[in-house]
């Protein structure tokens, strides 16, 4: 009788505990899937302050120097880049709508959000005069989709990956294990990078970066994002060196470009031409140029920032959050620092209301314009 009211226990809190998994779906945990993202590199004419002003110094941007004593600079902020762009289908007729929350990743490519045990696919199809590629981070792949040549003893199949061509569609497809997702000092997710890597600093000078999200199973959305952040926000601190960009000879000025005749310059000749080819920028954006609205938060809220800095000589960053504080793997500050390619995860609970300064606090980047101004609302 007593063994036989156990089992009934047992039973009915077995019962208790399925109901209870029976949860509404918005908390439910999103199964393993394959997310297909199709991404182009685009031919795309980008303008480094899109509004004409210095929005750090709160003037045009034309009659604020350079740096002090410096001889005034370039009025032109416009230059040809091949950018990775995400569209809505493999036809790569229709661009996907990037939405206000992240207007703000600027040149960078589209977020690729996967979740533990996910599969992501990336249909990548170049738009470019040249080969390019899609090199991902931290992901799990095989050979066939690291996309880099170098001398790995593979063949065929294994080096299509390598250098897509223009014209040609390739398909990546990367596994996320475990490895991949946050580890025992992160939060909820984690970040990598993705950029071509057939001529890894011509490719990213041209413009071909973005960001993989990765988070835990347990707290993911549907959408892959992570359920305990109200606001994830991407920032890639980079010294773009145009005058290494693959267009940089389409980018200088008709008088100028005639004095070089090579198709693809020497980044040397071009830069001692043309000093102001240095871009300081944060997303493709320099001297406070992101508009505002585009990194607005409301006190309180849970915010993830993903930081991250580029492949440069100089990418040497420390990124300063005026007014408000974050935690990194647990532990509080107001300054990180980013060596060459490197990725920091830091999280914010805006408590200080008002319009903040976000710039690099190496300070001949600051003043080269690595800046720009968050927004905390109540
Ligand atoms: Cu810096």
């Amino acid at each position: 009788m007593r063994q036989r009211s156990s089992i009934t226990v047992a039973v009915l809190t077995l019962l208790a505990a399925q109901s209870a998994f029976r949860i509404p779906a918005q908390n439910a945990i999103p199964r393993p899937r394959t997310r297909t993202y199709f991404v182009a590199a685009d031919p795309v004419t980008w303008d480094y302050v899109p509004g004409g002003r210095d929005e750090i110094a709160g003037k045009p941007y034309a009659d604020t120097a350079f740096f002090a004593g410096a001889s005034p600079r370039e009025v032109s902020t416009k230059y040809k880049k091949v950018l990775y762009r995400e569209y809505t289908d493999s036809s790569f007729q229709s661009l996907k709508t990037r939405p206000p929350e992240w207007e703000h990743l600027g040149f960078l490519g589209p977020v690729l959000h996967a979740v533990v045990g996910d599969t992501i696919r990336v249909v990548f199809r170049n738009n470019g005069h040249r080969p390019f590629s899609v090199h991902p981070h931290g992901v799990f792949y095989e050979k066939s989709s690291e996309g880099v040549p170098y001398n790995d003893g593979t063949s065929a199949r294994d080096k299509m990956d390598d250098s897509v061509p223009p014209g040609s569609t390739y398909v990546y497809v990367w596994a996320v294990p475990a490895r991949a997702g946050p580890g025992p000092m992160d939060g909820s997710s984690v970040m990598w990078m993705y950029h071509s890597h057939v001529n890894e600093v011509r490719d990213i000078d041209t413009g071909l970066m973005g960001v993989i999200i990765v988070t835990s199973r347990k707290m993911a959305r549907a959408d892959g994002t992570p359920k305990d952040v109200d606001r994830e926000i991407v920032a890639n601190f980079a010294q773009v060196e145009e005058n290494d960009s693959w267009l940089a000879r389409d980018n200088l000025p008709s008088r100028d470009s005639l004095r070089i005749l090579s198709p693809i310059p020497n980044p040397s000749e071009v830069q001692a031409i043309y000093p102001w080819f240095s871009k300081f920028s944060i997303n493709g954006f320099v001297h406070g140029a992101m508009p505002l609205s585009a990194l607005t938060m409301k006190r309180g809220e849970r915010v993830r920032w993903y930081v991250m800095s580029s492949t440069n000589d100089f990418d040497f960053h420390s990124p300063h959050w005026h007014g408000n504080t974050v935690t990194i793997a647990g532990m509080r500050t107001d300054v990180t620092f980013l060596g060459p390619m490197a990725m920091v995860v830091a999280d914010m609970i805006p408590d200080d209301v008002g319009t903040w300064l976000f710039h690099c606090h190496v300070s001949f980047h600051n003043e080269g314009g690595m800046a720009v101004r968050y927004r905390v609302i109540p």
